[in-house]
């Protein structure tokens, strides 16, 4: 979707945070165009702090001045405004898809990312094995959908697969090997199945960093 006569909306992003690559994927596959600005997160933009004080990214800035400094919201609004581009996502949003997926995000987001946080950042191997345990009962519970079917709800990807691949990508790149020969093997074929995926490709092609102009 081109913003034609009109600004583009401005995306504040960061190339390897897991809440920016869902909330670029979205807009992606809805074809939103938008001027990326790349962000440093330890020299962030003055006027990105003055947009959105708490500081994180992804920031949406619309061409009508609307802030939309949450991610799910940011993929919310994209799908609610042009899911009905991309065969693929004009049906994310009904009830029937929508609701089981916010259930996973929501164990995503609400659990499973601060047990991730604690294993990535681990530097010490026994410990960081003993979180990655802690972790597992997610994994458990992803393989186990996935033992039945392509895609976390059925095997067509849905708002759930896109919205949770980053996080589970950034937890197989701590020890891949160890993820590639765990006993997740659904999970496995699931996440290298999406990492094949242009969207995916696309949106996580490098950057050069935004200058801001002020100060
Ligand atoms: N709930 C937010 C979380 C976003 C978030 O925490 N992003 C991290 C990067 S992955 C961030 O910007 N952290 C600020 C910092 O590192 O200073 C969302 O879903 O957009």
């Amino acid at each position: 979707m081109n913003f034609k006569n009109t600004v583009k909306p401005v995306l504040y992003s960061f190339r390897r945070c897991p809440y920016a690559i869902r909330a670029r994927m979205s807009l992606e596959l809805c074809k939103i165009d938008v001027c990326l600005r790349e962000v440093n997160l330890s020299d962030k933009p003055i006027e990105m702090l003055h947009i959105s004080p708490k500081g994180t990214v992804p920031i949406l800035v619309l061409p009508d001045e609307t802030v939309i400094d949450e991610s799910l919201a940011i993929m919310i609004w994209s799908l609610k405004r042009f899911s009905h581009i991309n065969k693929k996502t004009h049906r994310w949003l009904d009830k029937t898809i929508y609701e089981p997926s916010m259930q996973l995000i929501h164990r995503n987001d609400n659990s499973f990312k601060a047990l991730l946080d604690k294993y990535k950042y681990c530097t010490d191997p026994d410990e960081a094995a003993n979180h990655r345990e802690k972790a597992e009962w997610f994994l458990i519970l992803l393989n186990d959908l996935l033992e039945k079917r392509s895609c976390l709800l059925g095997d067509e990807l849905t708002l759930a697969d896109i919205a949770i691949l980053p996080f589970i990508r950034q937890f197989a790149l701590v020890d891949y090997d160890w993820f590639l020969n765990s006993r997740y093997k659904a999970l496995v074929r699931w996440l290298q199945y999406l990492l094949t995926l242009d969207c995916f490709n696309k949106v996580m092609l490098k950057q050069v960093v935004f200058r801001s102009a002020i100060g």
